[in-house]
C-alpha cells in the first residue's frame, strides 16, 4: 500500500494519475495548502520543502519503505514499479524523456510563475504577460507536435502524457485564455481526460 499526500494542483494531479493509471494501491491524504497543512512538522518530515506531492511506499524496492517527493520522480517510480507507460523500445525512450521533461519542467514551473504573479497583491502586468506568452509558446510547440503524433511521445500513451495533461488541465482551469486556439492539444486532452483512471485521479474532494 502506498500513501499519497497531495492536492489538486498540477503536481498533485500528475502523481495521482501515475498511481491510478499504473494500478497501484494507494490511500489519498488530502493536504489543504490554504490551511498550511504542508507546513506541519509531520509533513515536513516527509518533505522538508513543504510541498506536495509525496508518496510513502511501504513496500518499496527490496521490501523496504520509500518516501518520495517530486511529481515526475513519482511518475517514473510508478511506471517502473508497474512496468507500464514507458516505451519498451529503447530507441523510443529518448523522445519519451524529452516529452516528459518538457511537460514537467517547462509547463508546470512557468504556469506556477503565472499563478504567482496574477495572485500577488500587486500583479505586474508586463511580467505576467511575458510568462503567459512563454507558456503559450510551449503549448504552440506541443500543439504542432500533436498534429504529427497521437500522444506526447509517439504512438503509445506514456507517463509524458500524464505529466502534460496535468499541467494543461490546471492551465485550462485557472488561465483558460492561455489555452485557446490549440486544436491538436484539445483532441489529445479530450482523449486523455476520458480515461477512467484519469477521471478517478482528478476527484480530489
Ligand atoms: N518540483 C515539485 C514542485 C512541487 C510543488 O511546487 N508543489 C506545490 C503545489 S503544486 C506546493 O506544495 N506548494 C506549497 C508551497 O510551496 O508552500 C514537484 O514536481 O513535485
Amino acid at each position: 500500500m502506498i500513501d499519497l499526500y497531495a492536492a489538486g494542483t498540477s503536481n498533485g494531479m500528475r502523481a495521482r494519475i501515475g498511481l491510478e493509471e499504473c494500478g497501484l494501491a494507494y490511500r489519498l491524504h488530502f493536504i489543504d495548502l490554504a490551511k498550511g497543512e504542508n507546513r506541519t512538522p509531520q509533513f515536513l518530515a516527509l518533505n522538508p520543502n513543504g510541498q506536495i506531492p509525496v508518496i510513502v511506499d511501504h513496500e518499496g524496492p527490496g521490501g523496504k519503505p520509500v518516501t518520495l517527493s517530486q511529481s515526475t520522480a513519482i511518475l517514473l517510480y510508478c511506471a517502473e514499479k508497474s512496468g507500464r507507460f514507458q516505451p519498451r523500445d529503447p530507441g523510443a525512450r529518448p523522445a519519451m524523456l524529452q516529452a516528459l521533461m518538457s511537460a514537467s519542467t517547462d509547463i508546470t514551473p512557468v504556469l506556477g510563475t503565472v499563478f504567482g504573479i496574477i495572485r500577488s497583491k500587486e500583479p505586474h502586468q508586463p511580467t505576467a504577460d511575458m510568462f503567459k506568452a512563454r507558456f503559450r509558446n510551449y503549448l504552440k510547440v506541443w500543439d504542432d507536435l500533436l498534429a504529427t503524433r497521437k500522444y506526447a511521445a509517439g504512438d503509445e500513451v506514456t507517463i509524458a502524457d500524464f505529466s502534460l495533461f496535468a499541467g494543461y488541465m490546471r492551465a485550462k482551469g485557472v488561465v483558460p485564455e492561455t489555452c485557446e486556439g490549440f486544436p491538436n492539444l484539445e483532441r489529445w486532452s479530450a482523449e486523455i481526460a476520458a480515461r477512467p483512471a484519469v477521471q478517478r485521479a482528478l476527484k480530489f474532494q
